[in-house]
């Protein structure tokens, strides 16, 4: 397998305030970026922010300000949020910077210099107060579909760019490709889509300016799209940084939603294919969410703010919830209900009160103390334990693999439900109370903290804070984030003698309003 691993989230625009449609993508990615890490492998990570366009321009006009202040103060919205969330980033790329800029012209050159980019007239409805082109299928009744003023019929000079031509090549790499468009629905969306035919893109604009200007012709700058999917290359460091860019691309996996599958999946791979970049080896589109039911959205005011839920809840709390609650690839539905039953069953009920357990009998027969063993046991629950953990390490890989989180935490959690089995099973409390015993006590301590340092390691990627702590209050000689799943392969791993610490309830209950 290979020992380096690149995934990126979509940068986002900077004309809205990060929401839970956002964190969720954002999240999602970091606990694969975790993952692979701990599985060894060196592990880049690119998020960032999409500043350019027609949209950013106009919000800035409105404002009085000008479009990079806007950029700027928005940006520090999303930098922020993804500390709050701990989100392990290796770069944020922002597209008003000038290595993006440096990146996109190189692009655009090596496509122009492969015969692909002419000029042409695009022509399509246009609303003049909105100073927005429309197509045909976009109006409303013949109105702008934003303000719903009437449109006319303009044609403005624009390069184009020949995506007809790589019909032929993209069908083929996508069928030779099962794995390259994720979930398999979608696969077959685009599937039918490209087989339906494609037409040139039209890919520069003349009537507004805050963009990146087309080479050689200022006049025009370049569309958004191929300006915001070339920040991929930009992150690795396209092509000024060879030796990054060696070593990372192709990317491992674009994790994006279901709305922008189509310019991930069509137009990102014909400009690729006409530059003679390698393609990405996976595009992986999730669902979209709704909250209560709803569609999110500002004048329903419903917009769900991650940042307020980490606060209120706990950021593992809400890490938790997005990653468990809906099978990634479905849509889902965030409610305050379903977060708050998510946390008192699986976090406070299962996980949280496994620990303080453990730890609380490991503080009243051992002073907290780990034990010393000269065998773990060959009871049937004992060897339950350890071929279940086997079972887990497995089944986790597995659901990694294909970025089923929902899967991979299900799987945890069958862990951590044996283990609890197992406290009730071997009773410590009965042991403790026949001194001929103290031999099968030491062990079954052993064994419960041998437990707790797995499923801190195992936790870790979608609960980082709790994995942390979880070996913070174990006494292990190094954080969590070190960790490597391939020390959950030989049980024993835990060394005697650590000072274990109790602590406060890692999920307290949160009782129904
Ligand atoms: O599209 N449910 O940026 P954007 C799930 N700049 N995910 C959601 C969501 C929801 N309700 N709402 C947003 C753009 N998302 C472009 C991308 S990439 C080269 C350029 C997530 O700010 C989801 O990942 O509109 C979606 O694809 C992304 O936010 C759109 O973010």
């Amino acid at each position: 397998m290979a020992d380096r691993f690149y995934v990126t989230t979509p940068i986002y625009y900077v004309n809205d305030v990060p929401h839970i449609g956002h964190a969720y993508t954002t999240v999602a990615c970091d606990a694969l970026a975790r993952y692979q890490r701990a599985a060894g492998r060196e592990v880049f990570f690119l998020t960032g922010t999409d500043e350019h366009g027609q949209k950013v321009e106009k919000s800035a006009a409105e404002r009085g300000e000008r479009s990079i202040d806007l950029a700027d103060r928005v940006v520090t919205r999303f930098q922020h949020l993804w500390e709050v969330l701990d989100i392990s980033l290796s770069r944020f790329v922002r597209t008003t910077e000038p290595a993006h800029r440096a990146a996109v012209e190189e692009l655009f050159r090596r496509v122009k210099a492969n015969g692909d980019i002419y000029l042409g007239a695009y022509e399509d409805w246009y609303c003049t107060p909105c100073e927005t082109f429309w197509t045909e299928s976009q109006l409303m009744e013949g109105n702008c579909p934003d303000c719903n003023r009437p449109t006319e019929k303009l044609k403005e000079a624009s390069y184009f760019f020949r995506m007809s031509k790589y019909q032929d090549a993209l069908l083929a790499h996508i069928e030779a490709h099962p794995e390259f468009i994720q979930p398999v629905s979608r696969r077959n969306e685009i599937l039918s889509f490209v087989r339906e035919g494609l037409r040139d893109l039209s890919i520069s604009r003349t009537t507004f300016s805050w963009g990146i200007p087309v080479p050689d012709d200022p006049e025009h700058v370049l569309y958004v799209w191929f300006d915001a999917l070339t920040n991929y290359l930009t992150g690795v460091g396209f092509p000024g940084d060879p030796e990054t860019y060696g070593r990372f691309w192709p990317c491992d996996v674009h994790v994006i939603g279901k709305d922008i599958l189509r310019f991930h999946a069509v137009y990102w791979p014909t400009f690729l294919l006409s530059a003679g970049v390698p393609l990405p080896k996976t595009v992986f589109a999730h669902g979209w969410w709704t909250v209560e039911g709803k569609k999110m959205s500002k004048s329903l005011g419903n917009v769900v703010d991650p940042e307020a839920m980490a606060e209120a809840y706990g950021v593992d709390a809400f890490r938790y919830f997005v990653l468990r609650e809906v099978p990634f690839g479905l849509d889902g539905d965030f409610s305050r209900d379903a977060l708050v039953h998510r946390i008192n069953s699986d976090l406070a009920n299962d996980l949280g009160n496994l620990v303080s357990r453990v730890l609380a009998m490991l503080g009243k027969y051992r002073d907290g103390v780990v034990p010393r063993v000269s065998s773990f046991g060959h009871e049937g629950a004992d060897e339950e334990l350890r071929e279940k953990l086997a079972a887990v390490r497995g089944e986790v890989a597995q659901a990694m693999g294909e970025l089923a989180f929902h899967k991979a935490l299900t799987a945890v959690w069958s862990f951590i439900g044996l283990v609890n089995k197992y406290v009730d099973t071997t009773a410590p409390w009965t042991l403790a109370k026949e001194p001929e015993q103290a031999g099968r006590l030491d062990q079954v301590l052993y064994n419960m903290c041998e437990a707790l340092r797995c499923v801190g390691l195992l936790v870790f990627p979608f609960l980082p804070g709790t994995g942390t702590e979880i070996w913070r209050r174990l006494g292990m000689e190094r954080p969590a984030a070190e960790g490597l799943l391939e020390e959950l392969a030989h049980w024993g791993g835990i060394t005697p003698g650590l000072q274990t610490e109790r602590g406060e309830s890692l999920f307290p209950r949160i009782e129904a309003s």
